[in-house]
């Protein structure tokens, strides 16, 4: 089983704009969706949606929580949340205009965990996972979420002997690569900060990682548009230039990325196939308006067009 872990659901509302969103000026809005969002909540429906068995758990509240379990639902996605009386699930805010440049992304602190929920979810994955299974821990824990709470939770994994995957910046990245992952995956502006320094092209990217005295399986550096890399524990170095696209909301691309990457891991794929198929999934979903859909149809053609190079 792939147990997906998301301490701080969301729900997205997408916004499209006519022309290119400017400051002091009227924006007009010609629809908005409601979408899934909240990272491991995407990586389990990119899962689901392919049909590898998958399970999501976490933290939700209130309608908005609510809400966004029934779209998990409809993706066939078994849904485990500890629900939090009294609060709700937050809503992110993202921004598409018509200026091809990008999406904007507000996000909100979401609602402080309590102890006694704490313990739920604590409980529920003593009680549910296996040596056999991969957790997948992503995106921004919530508001006032400890750090020594953070690492009870992957104590934890590592005591069942489990596969544990993290998406996470900062002190979280820091704290996750204190209980051997099998796999992290920061973007290249949390790579960058996780080394302290700037970053510019693919050869000092693969020097850094080259330098990392890690035990993590699979060190994966996201890169937007211009693709990947993964660093195995050997040492060897692959970079991956991701599928041309026409991009319409980028939101997401990372997490269905990473659902890319487990998928290709649960079925015992080597690095090649790992980022391919992980590109094509995370191309395929940022060419869509929503935040958590992609064209299934389209993976193998997105597949051919990935170029990739051992750099090292
Ligand atoms: O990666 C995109 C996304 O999952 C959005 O859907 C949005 O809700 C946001 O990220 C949440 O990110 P955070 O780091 O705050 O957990």
């Amino acid at each position: 089983m792939i147990y997906t872990v998301t301490l701080n659901t969301a729900i997205d509302r997408i916004v499209k704009i006519r022309g290119e969103l400017t400051r002091k000026f009227n924006n007009k809005s010609y629809e908005t969706i409601i979408d899934v969002g909240g990272k491991a909540t995407h990586v389990a429906m990119a899962l689901s949606d392919l049909g590898f068995p998958t399970l999501a758990t976490g933290f939700i509240g209130g309608e908005t929580g609510q809400v966004m379990v029934k779209i998990m639902e409809e993706h066939g996605v078994h849904c485990e949340f500890i629900d939090q009386a009294g609060d709700l699930t937050r809503e992110s805010i993202i921004l598409v205009d018509e200026s091809n440049k990008g999406s904007f992304m507000i996000t909100q602190p979401g609602f402080a965990i309590k102890e006694e929920s704490f313990k739920r979810l604590t409980r529920y994955l003593e009680a549910n996972i296996n040596a056999e299974d991969m957790i997948v821990f992503s995106g921004t824990p919530p508001l006032d979420f400890s750090i020594d709470w953070y690492s009870e939770l992957l104590a934890l994994i590592n005591t069942k002997g489990a596969k544990l995957v993290v998406d996470a910046a900062g002190d979280y990245l820091r704290q996750a690569l204190k209980y051997t992952p099998y796999l992290v995956k920061p973007n290249e502006f949390e790579f960058q900060e996780y080394i302290g320094k700037k970053l510019e092209n693919i050869d000092e990217y693969a020097e850094e990682l080259a330098r990392l005295d890690s035990d993590v399986d699979y060190w994966v550096v996201s890169l937007g548009k211009r693709g990947s890399l993964l660093k195995l524990a050997d040492n060897e170095i692959y970079y991956c230039q991701a599928p041309d696209i026409v991009e319409i909301n980028e939101t997401g691309a990372g997490d269905f990325f990473v659902a890319g990457l487990c998928a290709q891991l649960y079925l015992g794929a080597g690095p090649e196939k790992m980022l391919r198929y992980a590109s094509a999934i995370g191309a395929s979903k940022a060419s869509q308006f929503e935040s958590a859909a992609f064209d299934k149809a389209n993976i193998e053609l997105l597949m051919q067009e990935c170029c990739i190079e051992r750099v090292r």
